[in-house]
This record gives structure tokens, sequence and C-alpha cells, in this order.
């Protein structure tokens, strides 16, 4: 384990000061500088007890100077921001944007429509009533989004939609939403996130989604929601995979994984959102190095899987410090985060740095990559709150791949970078008088950037051998033409 850290650096640090041998310890980097220079987002959430004024003064130092994204944990919910009909509460949520404002962090908002956390007065007043329940929702979601437009970046739109049966659906029993409003509640909380917030990303978050695709997974049924969401011009830009998994569920990073490489087909970023890797709760006071290595050589797995998918942005954990864990207060697992409940960074802390470390800037391709994804008026910084816009791509700007020549229309001379499908890169070079040739590249399927001055465009490409002609790309990674929705409220067409 880690013998030095934030607070051990700045009181050595400071001790230090004037005797000139600073620089070992200003060279130790954090999860944060890290994760902003592989233009990731690394982050967790901010607890109850920090809303209440009632944590250790650590949490919120080290907070701020480990991670770029931030999630309340019920300070954004319906029954926290709507607790009484039409009458808004924001006070807290403003607390946690202020923070993360103050401190450049990412906002994700969680969560909008779920069946859970729901204010008492919608069942009470309107269950079972479909138009009155659309309105409330459709009211909630306006005023909430609308209230933090430009300010959260990412919302859980829809969270854990999907039931528990071996042959995923949709949850039909204990869904306010879903008993009174049917399926389409779904559709209609995207197409109004999105009118409130058009910047905002918007995604479908759910937990037991890193379980494998096999028939009849949740991950296979989200998969297939989103491939008819993304053909319906439903808005949705992010899965989220919560992630609340045991120590002995050692296939999970694979399974992300493959969740990740089908969503990326789709256009879709995936993100981790409610990571924690609890041990039985048992075995608390018993846990040996063993233990606490086999829990970091897990979150180094997951953090592996998240730097190497392109199309992975988010990664947050479910708390910072096992002094303060859900796990703890309502499920039978304990000590699943990076720091224990002294503060001090464990193994598993280690582990995320090791694979960061193991995975340079260069090599990690970021689907925020600013000059793509980021409005241009809005700000070149990654590490903000600003929201992140996942359809421009400059319009004079173009590719084609044919053979092993790529042509680009739009620039001379443009900056020509080809990763594969891990996010690894294969070939970098310029373009002359608008093509290269993409030398030494085996064929197959890969992610081209082009960038000229402040204009980059990625689109995924098949490059083939001499002989072979390119056929028509199936369409482009992350250049989303968000089709204009063909959806007014009261006519959405459904397909499930
Ligand atoms: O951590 C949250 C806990 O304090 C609440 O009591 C609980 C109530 O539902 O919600 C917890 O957060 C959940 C999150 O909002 C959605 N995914 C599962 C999380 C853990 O239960």
């Amino acid at each position: 384990m880690k013998n030095s850290h934030y607070f051990a650096n700045v009181a050595l640090g400071a001790a230090l000061i004037g005797t000139g041998i600073t620089d070992a310890f200003a060279a130790e980097p954090t999860i944060r500088e890290l994760a902003k220079e592989r233009g990731r987002f690394i982050g967790t959430i901010l607890n109850s007890e920090w809303f209440n004024d009632a944590i250790e003064p650590e949490f919120e130092e080290i907070h701020k100077t480990q991670f770029n994204v931030v999630v309340a944990e019920n300070e954004m919910k319906f029954d926290a921001t709507e607790p009484v009909e039409n009458e808004f509460n924001f006070v807290k949520g403003d607390k946690m944007v202020k923070y993360a404002q103050e401190n450049k962090i990412r906002v994700r908002g969680h969560a909008l429509a779920w069946h859970s956390q729901v204010a008492g007065w919608v069942s009470s007043n309107y269950s079972g009533q479909k138009e009155k329940l659309l309105a409330v929702l459709k009211n909630h979601i306006e005023k909430v989004v609308g209230h933090y437009k430009g300010q959260v970046a990412e919302w859980d739109v829809v969270n854990e939609a999907i039931n528990d049966d071996y042959n995923a659906g949709w949850r039909s029993n204990g869904s306010v939403w879903y008993e009174g409003i049917g399926a389409e509640f779904l559709d209609s909380a995207f197409v109004w996130a999105h009118k409130a917030d058009p910047k905002a990303e918007l995604c479908y978050n759910d937990y037991s989604l890193e379980w494998g695709l096999r028939e009849g997974s949740k991950a296979s049924f989200v998969v297939e929601q989103v491939k008819r969401w993304k053909a319906n011009g439903i808005p949705i830009t992010c899965v989220g995979t919560q992630t609340h998994i045991e120590i002995a569920h050692e296939t999970t990073p694979q399974n992300v994984r493959a969740l990740a490489k089908a969503l990326a087909e789709l256009g879709v970023t995936l993100n981790i959102t409610e990571l924690d890797i609890g041990f039985p709760k048992g075995e608390a006071g018993k846990l040996t190095a063993a233990d606490y290595a086999k829990q970091g050589h897990l979150y180094r797995q997951f953090m592996d899987v998240f730097l190497e998918e392109p199309n992975m942005g988010e990664f947050v954990i479910w708390g910072l410090t096992d002094a303060h864990s859900w796990l703890d207060e309502q499920q039978g697992k304990t000590e699943a985060l990076l720091y224990d409940r002294q503060y001090k960074p464990k193994p598993a802390y280690d582990s995320v740095m090791a694979s960061l470390m193991a995975h340079p800037a260069t090599d990690v391709v970021s689907p925020y990559d600013s000059k793509l994804f980021i409005d241009p008026q809005d700000s070149t910084e990654t590490d903000s709150t600003i929201a992140i816009k996942a359809v421009a791509s400059p319009a004079s700007l173009s590719m084609r791949v044919s053979g092993r020549t790529l042509f680009i229309a739009g620039a001379n001379s443009a900056k020509v970078e080809v990763f594969d499908m891990q996010g690894r890169p294969v070939f970098s070079g310029k373009s002359e008088k608008g093509s290269v040739e993409l030398k030494g590249i085996a064929e197959g399927i890969y992610m081209v950037r082009v960038r000229d001055g402040s204009s980059s465009l990625v689109k995924r490409k098949n490059i083939y051998g001499k002989n072979r002609v390119a056929s028509p790309s199936r369409g482009s990674f992350f250049h989303i033409k968000k089709r204009p929705s063909r959806f007014s409220e009261g006519t959405l067409e459904r397909n499930y």
C-alpha cells in the first residue's frame, strides 16, 4: 500500500519548502491529472453526509484533488428536487454545482425518471393516470434539466427501468411510471431532457449490465433498445453501467468491454457510473493484504478496459471512503472503495494509478475530443463543467478511404492519426495535397482522426488491401448526426 499520499505529501512538502527538494513530491500525479491528460473523467459521488456538513474534512480535500467528475448520492433525485408537486428544491444540487464549478469538476445528474425515490405525492395523487403522469414527468424534467442547463454535463435520464428476470424486459412492477404510462415514458423522458438542454449527454443507467451479452440478459436488452432509440431518433448518447459488484465477480471487466464494443457500433458512449467492489460483510476485520491486492486487481482491470475502449468517457465510483458507503448501510458487503476508513489509499488506489500510467495519454482516445465534441464557443477546457456536444463535426472537413489511400476534402495538409478499435495508435502522418497513404496497417476497421487547425473529424473506416475497394462506410463512430426528432409529444412512435 502507498505510504505517501495527499496529506503526507502536503505536510512533507511544506517541511521541505526552503530546502529546495520538493520536486519528488510535486512529481507525484493525482488521478484527476492523469484522467484529464487522457481526455477522460474519473470521479466519485458526494455522499449525503457532505451535503449535510457531516463529513470529515479529509473527504473534500481528497475529493477535489483526485477526481474530475462528481455525482450527488441522493440530492438530485426526484424526491429531493420536487418533494411537493411543482415546488422545486435546488438548494443541495446548487451547492454541489457551485463546488464543482469552483474546482473545475464535471457534473453528472442522477436521476430523472426512476421508479425509486419518487416523491410520495406522485403515486398518491396520480397512480395509473397516464396523461397526468406524463405531465408530471415532463414538468419535472423540464424544470430540473432547465435549471441546470449548461451546468450539468450529463443526465441519467432513465434509471433502472429493466427487470431482474433472466429474460430481461421492462420493469413492469413497482414503477409508477411504467404502470401508469407504459414503456413510452422512457422515450418521452429522453426527448424532454434533450429539449431542456440540447447539449447535455443523455444516458440510460442500470445495474447488472456487467453480466454479459448472453441472450435474455439486461445488457443484450439495453443494446437492442439503444438500437431502436437510435433508429427512431431518440436522443440517447450514453449508457451507464452501475457495476456494484463483489470480489468474486472476476469476469465482469471483460463483460463491460464487450458491452462497450457493442455500443460503439451504435455510436453511443458507455460509462461506468457507480462502481464498487465489495467483500462479504462477514469478512470485515479479517481481510488480508492478499484480499486487498485481489480487489486492486479487479479495479485495475476495469480501469484498463475503460482506458482501452474509445467510447468510454466516465469512470465513477459510488463512494470515496469505506467509512461512508451505502453497502455498509444497506447491503451485505463492505470495504469496496479506493480509500479505507481512515482515508488512506488502498491497493485499489495504486492499481487505478498503475493502469493510468500504463496507458499513456497518446494511446487513449477521448470520446470528448475537445475539438470534436465541445462547442468552440463554450470552451477548449475539457476539465470543466461545460456540457459536451456529441454532434459537431466541421462541415468543411470530410474523408474517404479507397484501398490504402485516405482522401481528405476541406484541408490540403492535415494531421492524420489511425487507432485500432482498442484505441491503440497504428498510424500517424500528414496529408499532402488532400491525401495520405496509410502504410503498414493490416486490413480491418479503424478509427481515423483528421485534424486541421481547430477542425477535427473522427470516423470509423474499413481499410482494405491494395486490390480491394472499400465498401461504403457503415457510418462514422462518433459522427452522430442526431436526426431532427420525428417525435412530438404525444405522438411518439414506438418499437418494443
Ligand atoms: O447510495 C444511495 C443511498 O444512500 C440511498 O439510500 C439509495 C436509495 O435508493 O440509493 C443509493 O444510490 C443508488 C443509486 O441512486 C442508483 N443505483 C444504486 C445505488 C445504490 O443503491
